[in-house]
C-alpha cells in the first residue's frame, strides 16, 4: 500500500478507496491544475491535507493557504489571468468572505480557467448556517457541477477545469459535506507528470477587458449570459447529466448528493419512478428537463436546501404550455437539513405513499443511548483558562460579551457562559462595538482568535479605534488555527510550505495605534484577570492578548518525540474538600465527580498540564 502522497502521484491507472476530498486532489493533479488556494473551513480541510501529504518537491502545483477565503480566490484569479489553471477551495460561509471579488469573475477572462470548489454544508454540520451556495452561482452567472461521490468529484472536477479552460470563465464544483468526507473505490486514470515547471507569465490586457467598470460593464454581463447557453449545451453534449428510465409515468429531478439518497430509498420499490439526475443545476438545463416534463404526467423536484432548481423548473413548464404535474416542496421541514436517506423517505412517502413506504419506527429498546456530549474545550486548553480567570473580573451580571468564531466559541457554554452574542469570523469587534453605543453601564468585552485576527478581524479594530468605541477586545492568541485542524496563519512562523517570517499580532496592533495592550499566558489566571481588570477601568478601547499554545497541538507533538512520557494530575483525596470547583467552575474534562462527592481524574484525558492547579481552593490538585 502506497502512502497517500505517492497513490496521488501515481503514473498507471489505478484505483483506490478514498474520500471526496481526496479524489478531488487527485482529479487536479491529472487536470493540470498549477495554482491551489484556500482558506480552512470544514468539511474541506482534508484537501489540503491530501495535498499536503506530496511532498513540497514533487507537488505538481503551487498551494497556499491565504489570509482568508476573499484573498485565496483573488490569488487564484490573478493566477488564472496568467493563464495558469487555478482552484480554490473553502467551506460554504467561506463564499460570503470571497463575494466581493467573486461575484465579477464571470464578467473577466479567466483565460488559464478557474474552479472554485465549494464545501457546502447541508445540516449546518460544522457551520453557523447551511446557506445554499447555488444562490451564487445564479447572482454571478456561475455554472456548478454537484458531484454525488467520490467518484464524481473526480470526474466533474476535470469536466469543470476542462469546461473553464475551454470557455475562460469560473466553474464552481459544489460539494457538500458527506461527498467530501464519504469514501469509495473510485478508478483513476493514469497521470503524465509536466516535462518541465512552466514559468511564462501570459496575462496580457488584449485577454481582457479586465476593468468591469462603466460601459464596459453591459457587455461583458452579456457575455456571461451568452456563456451560460454554450455550458448548458457543453454539459448535454457530453452526457453528464443522468437519465434514469424504469419506465414509468413518474419522474424525479434531482442532483448531488441527495440521489443517493434517493437510490437508497427506492431500493427494492417495486413500480420505481424515473429518475433526471442533473450535473449541472445551473444554468438549469432546460431542454433535458422540458424533455423530462413532458414524457412524465407527474414530476417530483427533490432538492436540499431552498428551490431553486423548482421555481425554474416551474417557470420553464408554464413558458412552454407543459402539462405535468410538478410536485415541489411541502412543508417547512423541506428546507431545513441534510436530505438523508431517511428524510428523502419521509417525503417520498408523503409525495407517493403507494410507491415509497414509511420509516420503519425502531423499537426504543433496540436503540443504544448515547449520553449527550456537547462540544468542549480540550483538557489543557489556554481558551479554558482564559475563560476561567476573565469571568472572575467581570462585573456579575454587569457586562455583555462577544463571541467569535473558533475554538474559543465554546466559551459561551456552561459554566464560563463567555459570548452571548455570535456572527462569524471576525464580526466580534464590531457587534460589541455597536454594543458600546450608548451605553453608560455595561462594559463591553469581545473575543477573537488569533487566526480570524488577520482572516477578518482588523477592519474591525481599526473601527473602533477610528471611531473611539469603548471595548475590551481579548485575543485568544494560540498560534495557530485550532478549530480547523491547526493551519498556520501569518503570527505563526511557518505558512503551508516552510518557515517564514511570523507578523506578530502585537506588532500589528502597535502600528495600527492601540494605546492599551496588556499581555500574558493565560495559565497565569490570577494576572489574565488582574490585566482584564485594568483593561475594563480604561474605559476606552483596549485589547488584552490572552496567550497560549493550543495544547492539543503540542501535545501531539511532544508524543511524536521519543522517551515521551504521558503526564497526569491527581486528586490528594486528604485536602479535597468537595468543592468541586475543578469540575463546576473550571470544567476540564478530565476531572469527573463520582457518586460519593469524591474527584477522579481521567488519565486518558489528562495531559498533565497543570491549569488546573491554581483553581483548586484547597490545593487537592496534584502533579
Ligand atoms: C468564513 C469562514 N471561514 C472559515 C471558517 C472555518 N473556521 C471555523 S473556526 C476557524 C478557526 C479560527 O481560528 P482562530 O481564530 O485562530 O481560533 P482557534 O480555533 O485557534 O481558537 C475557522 C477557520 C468559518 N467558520 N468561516
Amino acid at each position: 500500500m502506497k502512502n497517500m502522497g505517492e497513490m496521488l502521484l501515481t503514473r498507471t491507472e489505478f484505483s483506490e478507496i478514498v474520500m471526496g476530498n481526496t479524489a478531488l486532489v487527485r482529479a487536479m493533479v491529472e487536470a493540470g491544475t498549477q495554482v491551489v488556494t484556500s482558506y480552512p473551513g470544514s468539511p474541506t480541510p482534508e484537501i489540503a491535507t491530501a495535498i499536503q501529504s506530496i511532498p513540497l518537491a514533487e507537488r505538481p502545483f503551487y498551494f497556499e493557504f491565504s489570509t482568508n477565503e476573499k484573498v485565496a480566490a483573488e490569488v487564484a484569479f490573478g493566477a488564472s489571468l496568467n493563464g495558469r489553471l487555478a482552484t480554490v477551495f473553502f467551506k460554504s460561509v467561506g463564499l460570503n468572505v470571497a463575494a466581493d471579488s467573486f461575484v465579477q469573475f464571470s464578467l473577466l477572462h479567466c483565460i488559464g480557467g478557474l474552479v472554485i470548489v465549494l464545501g457546502d454544508d447541508p445540516g449546518a454540520n460544522s457551520s453557523q448556517n447551511e446557506q445554499d451556495n447555488r444562490h451564487y452561482a445564479h447572482m454571478s452567472y456561475t455554472p456548478i457541477l454537484e458531484p454525488a461521490n467520490p467518484t464524481e468529484v473526480y470526474t466533474y472536477y476535470r469536466e469543470a477545469a476542462a469546461l473553464s479552460q475551454a470557455m475562460a470563465k469560473p466553474i464552481i464544483l459544489r460539494m457538500t459535506t458527506h461527498v467530501c468526507h464519504a469514501k469509495e473505490r473510485v478508478a483513476f486514470a493514469g497521470w503524465t507528470p509536466p516535462e518541465r515547471v512552466d514559468n511564462t507569465p501570459r496575462f496580457d490586457p488584449a485577454n481582457g477587458p479586465y476593468i468591469p467598470l462603466v460601459a464596459k460593464v453591459f457587455p461583458m454581463k452579456r457575455e456571461a449570459l451568452e456563456g451560460l447557453k454554450r455550458v448548458e449545451q457543453w454539459v448535454d453534449e457530453r452526457s453528464l447529466h443522468r437519465l434514469i428510465d424504469n419506465r414509468s409515468e413518474r419522474g424525479l429531478i434531482t442532483s448531488g448528493m441527495v440521489y443517493l439518497s434517493v437510490e437508497d430509498v427506492l431500493t427494492g420499490v417495486a413500480a420505481k419512478p424515473d429518475i433526471l439526475k442533473l450535473a449541472m443545476p445551473y444554468p438549469m438545463p432546460a431542454r433535458a428537463i422540458a424533455d423530462f416534463l413532458a414524457t412524465h404526467r407527474e414530476v417530483k423536484i427533490l432538492e436540499e436546501l431552498d428551490d431553486t432548481l423548482e421555481k425554474e423548473i416551474k417557470a420553464l413548464a408554464f413558458d412552454r404550455g407543459l402539462t405535468t404535474t410538478i410536485l415541489g416542496k411541502g412543508d417547512l421541514e423541506d428546507w431545513v437539513g441534510e436530505y438523508t436517506p431517511d428524510k428523502v423517505r419521509d417525503i417520498l412517502h408523503r409525495t407517493w405513499p403507494d410507491v415509497v413506504s414509511p420509516r420503519i419506527a425502531v423499537a426504543p429498546e433496540t436503540l443504544v443511548p448515547v449520553s449527550m456530549r456537547p462540544a468542549q474545550m480540550c483538557p489543557g486548553c489556554g481558551h479554558r483558562s482564559a475563560f476561567h480567570a476573565i469571568k472572575q473580573a467581570l462585573p456579575e451580571g454587569g457586562t455583555i460579551t462577544v463571541a467569535d468564531i473558533g475554538c474559543h466559541t465554546l466559551g459561551f457554554q456552561e459554566p464560563y457562559q463567555m459570548g452571548e452574542v455570535l456572527l462569524c469570523m471576525g464580526a466580534s469587534t464590531g457587534i460589541a462595538s455597536g454594543l458600546a453605543l450608548l451605553n453608560d453601564s455595561r462594559p463591553v468585552v469581545a473575543f477573537l482568535g488569533d487566526s480570524t485576527f488577520f482572516h477578518a478581524g482588523i477592519p474591525g479594530i481599526v473601527n473602533a479605534l477610528f471611531n473611539q468605541h469603548n471595548l475590551t477586545l481579548v485575543l485568544m492568541e494560540n498560534g495557530t488555527t485550532a478549530m480547523t485542524g491547526h493551519q498556520d496563519h501569518a503570527a505563526s512562523g511557518r505558512n503551508v510550505n516552510g518557515p517564514v517570517e511570523a507578523i506578530p499580532i502585537r506588532r500589528v496592533l502597535e502600528g495600527l495605534g492601540v494605546q492599551h495592550i496588556f499581555e500574558t499566558d493565560t495559565y497565569r489566571q490570577k494576572e489574565l484577570a488582574e490585566l482584564m481588570r485594568q483593561a475594563l477601568a480604561l474605559k476606552t478601547f483596549s485589547v488584552v492578548i490572552a496567550r497560549h499554545p493550543c495544547m492539543l497541538l503540542f501535545t501531539r507533538n511532544q508524543r511524536k518525540k521519543s522517551g515521551y512520557k504521558a503526564r497526569f494530575v491527581q486528586i490528594d483525596q486528604e485536602k479535597c474538600a468537595r468543592i468541586h470547583a475543578c469540575v463546576s467552575d473550571f470544567a476540564c474534562p478530565s476531572f469527573s465527580r463520582a457518586a460519593d462527592g469524591s474527584v477522579t481524574v481521567n488519565r486518558e484525558l489528562c495531559i498533565g498540564d497543570g491549569s488546573c492547579l491554581q483553581t483548586c481552593p484547597t490545593g487537592a490538585i496534584i502533579r
